[in-house]
């Protein structure tokens, strides 16, 4: 029998960069994620300017988030991920370094998945408006798995600090 293609599966990913060049690097990062392997780039955000969150006295992020279909499993999508980072020069001094490139797996179609280095949904997405309000402007009724849907969570990070970019023409 002929081996069926494994269904594409929707994924969103959170970008973000407070080094360098962050708007530069973050549509890099979504070209890059066009060309993956068995992969299509469905849509990107607007950007944000974001407050630092969780550390102090560090650069403005720009943050923005990404939807893709694929059909790499979670694993090999992150890995594809933590490639992307490397090449634009991320390193890991300590956790929540100022960074060039940030790639997180954000959503896998409606799965939840514990796995040594990956947990998804990610586990402090809907606690951050750096990534709710972006993904909300892609994907505005969508559910969280085991949170619940994006607009409604949006309103608990209403306090958070985050403005849009005006887009470049
Ligand atoms: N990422 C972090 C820590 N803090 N703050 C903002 N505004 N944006 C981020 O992407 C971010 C952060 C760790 O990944
Ligand atoms: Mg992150
Ligand atoms: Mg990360």
């Amino acid at each position: 029998m002929t081996p069926q293609p494994i269904s594409s599966v929707k994924a969103f990913i959170g970008l973000g960069a407070n080094l360098g060049d962050p708007v530069a690097a973050i549509a890099d990062a979504c070209s890059a994620l066009a060309t993956l392997p068995d992969t299509r780039l469905i849509a990107r955000s607007s950007n944000y300017r974001t407050a630092p969150m969780g550390v102090s006295g560090q650069p403005d992020y720009i943050n923005a988030v990404a939807q893709i279909d694929t059909r790499l499993s979670p694993m090999a999508l992150l890995v594809a991920l933590m490639d992307i980072e490397a090449r634009h020069g991320r390193t890991r001094e300590f956790a929540m370094a100022p960074r060039t490139l940030d790639l997180d797996l954000l959503l896998y179609g409606d799965q939840q998945i514990a796995l040594p280095g990956l947990q998804v949904p990610h586990p402090r997405m809907h606690q951050r408006a750096f990534v709710l309000v972006p993904l909300a402007e892609l994907a505005p009724t969508l559910d969280i798995p085991g949170i619940g849907g994006v607009k409604q969570q949006l309103a608990s990070v209403a306090d958070q600090v985050i403005a849009p970019l005006p887009r470049a023409t």
